[in-house]
């Protein structure tokens, strides 16, 4: 009898382990971050600018509509590998030492996906990488090689490593990314490869007793915006807005001077513009970088001249000089710039409904930012690295069921810096001391502290001299006002 008892006894007490510990898994949710690379706030529909309107974004629109948008979150240095070392760390650029694009990324420092990892998450990295060096803390990772290209792109895995310079894979390795095997070109188009890579993971997780945390990072609509085959024509017919300050002569700010991103200017026609040469043929004008439309096939690259040739030949037929001609290179830099976001947005939708058709949607949190703000015409701009609203500036929408009531809108002063942070509050793991930024939770599920979040945000550009000129500059921005610092190369203040 006395044994009976033990038996039952020691039966009740493992069952209620076993119990304790699948509701403990069950608890912490999966976390998709979706990052796409220079998408502008002006381009989500969400956020209402007119541009948007004219080149919607519905699927995108599903997360901030179920959940949460974010209308002042900044980035702390508005190019591509500093905001990613940011989001990564939880730390500003001089601390994680990722200051520029050129820079190696530290990887032995820790990161929040180490912290996930060891934390019992499976975690995976897929697309654009771009800090040099492999990644860590992922038991997965499928990166685009540095930049990656639209068409049938380079993928590196770590059983690829052994192509790439032995002496250089360790945490700092700045591999080459020259002379990488065909045999890592993947056909087909960046954003579609990315999305079924993404999915082709949660397929294989859904059903394991970890939860899983997945970055998913686009190359698009990074320069030099290629569309999708199926979206080559999708905005011919629509007139954008062209920004009041377009034609603006900088008035009171030497680095806008002075900068080399103003489309009229700056734009290479055939890479970036996808002008021909003459009427009747596909030759691209004046082309710096051909290896972008070198990469398609013979068969992609008959459709895009095919989709292109009528709209060009209709421009060789206005002889466009001048004003006139800046106003048309708006219009297709928009036209090809809003199209790549077309493949994203159905990609985004792809996945929403397999998290709804499994049920994970229920305890996945969802986010769906970009590295940095973009120009859409701004003070004749393309790129980002100043301080300016529009380049400084990110987007961040976040879908979470469990926590987070749909249509919560979220006014305060956010930062990139604030992302690790939060996706380990979500997660219910320790948040290390000497992380910069704060856990974004108490905002989306309605537990705010008295007063304001935050004071002021930080700012630091530092990647001068470099492509597109922009000088280095420092700055502090509050609800109210904005100061920045330009120096080094000058000594302004705006
Ligand atoms: C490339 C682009 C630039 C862009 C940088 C940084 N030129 O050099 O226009 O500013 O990347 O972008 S391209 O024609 O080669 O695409 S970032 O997003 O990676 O920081
Ligand atoms: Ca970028």
């Amino acid at each position: 009898m006395k044994s009976i008892i033990k038996t039952l006894f020691i039966s009740i007490l493992i069952l209620s382990c076993n119990k304790k510990s699948v509701e403990v898994t069950q608890k912490r949710p999966n976390i998709i971050f979706i990052m796409a690379d220079d998408h502008a706030i002006q381009a989500i529909s969400a956020y209402g600018h007119p541009v948007s309107k004219l080149a919607p974004t519905p699927n995108l629109d599903r997360i901030a509509k179920d959940g949460a948008i974010f209308k002042k979150n900044y980035v702390t240095n508005s190019i591509c590998g500093p905001s990613r070392a940011v989001i990564l760390t939880g730390k500003h650029s001089h601390i994680n030492g990722f200051r520029m694009n050129g820079n190696v990324f530290d990887g032995s420092q820790p990161t929040f996906p180490k912290m996930f990892q060891k934390a019992g998450y499976q975690t995976a990295i897929i697309g654009k990488w771009h800090l040099h060096g492999y990644p860590q803390g992922f038991d997965h990772w499928e990166i685009l090689n540095d930049q990656g290209n639209y068409y049938n792109p380079q993928f590196i895995q770590i059983q690829d490593s052994i192509h790439l310079d032995k002496n250089k894979i360790d945490s700092t390795a700045h591999w080459s990314t020259q002379n990488l095997p065909d045999t890592l070109t993947i056909e087909g188009y960046a954003t579609d490869l990315i999305t079924e890579k993404a999915l082709d993971f949660i397929r294989k997780n859904k059903d394991k007793n970890e939860p899983f945390m997945m970055m998913v990072h686009h190359k698009a609509p990074h320069r030099n915006w290629m569309p999708a085959i199926r979206h080559l024509n999708k905005y011919d017919a629509v007139k954008f807005p062209i920004p009041d300050s377009y034609f603006t002569n900088h008035e009171g700010s030497t680095a806008s001077k002075e900068q080399l991103q103003t489309i009229y200017e700056d734009m290479y026609e055939g890479h970036d513009l996808k002008m021909t040469q003459e009427k009747g043929k596909p030759d691209l004008a004046h082309n710096p970088w051909t290896t972008d439309f070198d990469r398609m096939t013979p068969e992609q690259r008959k459709i895009w001249d095919k989709a292109y040739q009528k709209k060009n030949d209709d421009f060789h037929d206005l002889n466009l000089s001048g004003k006139a001609l800046a106003e048309w290179k708006f219009q297709r830099y928009m036209q090809d710039y809003l199209a790549t976001i077309g493949a994203i947005d159905e990609g985004v939708g792809k996945i929403l409904d397999y998290l709804e058709e499994s049920g994970l949607d229920q305890n996945t949190l969802i986010v769906y930012t970009s590295d940095q703000g973009f120009y859409l015409g701004e003070k004749g701009f393309f790129d980002k690295r100043f301080m300016y609203e529009e380049s400084f500036g990110m987007p961040l929408l976040m879908k979470y069921p469990k926590e987070i009531q749909p249509g919560t809108v979220v006014e305060d002063l956010t930062q990139n810096l604030d992302f690790a942070q939060t996706f380990l509050d979500f997660a219910g793991i320790e948040i290390p001391d000497d992380m910069q930024g704060k856990s974004l939770k108490p905002l989306l599920v309605g537990e705010k502290a008295e007063g304001k979040f935050r004071e002021a945000l930080y700012y630091h550009y530092y990647d001068f001299p470099a492509f597109h000129m922009v000088k280095k500059m420092y700055g502090i921005r509050t609800e109210r006002y904005k100061l920045f610092h330009v120096y080094d190369d000058i000594d302004q203040w705006e």
